[in-house]
């Protein structure tokens, strides 16, 4: 029995079914292929159907070869040998001369939002990045952020976090223009980054608070109450159970006060 168990177990790990591709983590036992969503292929279920895509949380993605320098459009090169699968037009490679890129960011909704970067990094060291928000409004607030940037063998994402901490970095962007400035002297490249906001990683706070009840004609958001269905419960009649309310007041300050 206890072999039974261990078996199951072991095949229950080793099917890795992806999360969201998958309907459970049970696999064939020959195969090891994972019972998939329709529309959803491979073995760990982790690819769409041939002609049909993933959607990725990157609706607000900006690329750096589109941003500006203090002097003028940046500078920015496009070899898909040093940087495969760039993104849109190339990269932008930061160096002493070209030190920063400024994008101009619309931001249509207020929310909380974090930052993930594309990027190589081809030395041997972490480089540190500098990330200046800087809102058009005065009422907004300027922020700024270090991002770390390790050594790659191939480009990749990196999300922005909180200093000393594994945690992402959260800031408050109000609906305006906004700028977003990258700066290091390092040689690294970055293609783009994406703003991601609150509701994409908290989907809770898409929830809406509805309570108050339904009315009839009405077709607002609304409640739908019932009682509690009673049938097949012990029950008796109210009326056996009335009393004379004067019986309670037996209090004489009560009494008196009457
Ligand atoms: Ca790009």
């Amino acid at each position: 029995m206890l072999i039974l168990i261990n078996y199951i177990i072991i095949i229950a790990n080793a099917c890795d079914c992806d999360i969201g591709g998958s309907i459970d983590n049970n696999c064939d036992k020959n195969t090891g292929q994972c019972r998939c969503h329709s529309r959803v292929d491979g073995r760990r279920c982790d690819r769409p159907i041939r002609a049909h895509y993933f959607p990725t949380l990157h609706q607000f993605q900006y690329e750096a070869e589109e941003g500006l320098t203090q002097s003028g459009p940046v500078r920015y090169r496009n070899s898909e040998d040093v940087f495969p699968g760039y993104s849109w037009k190339g990269y932008v490679v930061f160096s002493i001369l070209q030190n920063e890129v400024i994008n101009v960011v619309l931001i249509s909704k207020s929310s909380l939002y974090r930052m993930v970067i594309k990027y190589a990094n081809p030395l041997k060291d972490i480089v540190t990045a500098s990330i200046i928000i800087t809102p058009e409004s005065v009422v907004d607030t300027k922020q700024s952020f270090n991002v770390y940037l390790r050594p790659t063998h191939k480009p990749q994402l990196v999300t922005v976090l909180v200093e000393k901490g594994n945690a992402p970095a959260p800031f408050v962007m109000n609906a305006g223009n906004w700028t977003v400035t990258i700066k290091t002297t390092k040689e690294i490249m970055i293609d783009y980054f994406v703003l991601i906001p609150e509701a994409y990683y908290e989907a809770t706070v898409l929830t809406k608070l509805v309570d108050t009840p339904c009315i009839i004609g009405e077709n607002k958001l609304c409640r739908h109450f019932a009682y509690p269905n009673l049938r097949g419960l012990p029950a008796t009649t109210v009326s056996d159970l009335v009393s004379e309310v004067t019986l309670f007041i037996d209090d004489p300050e009560v009494n008196e006060a009457t």
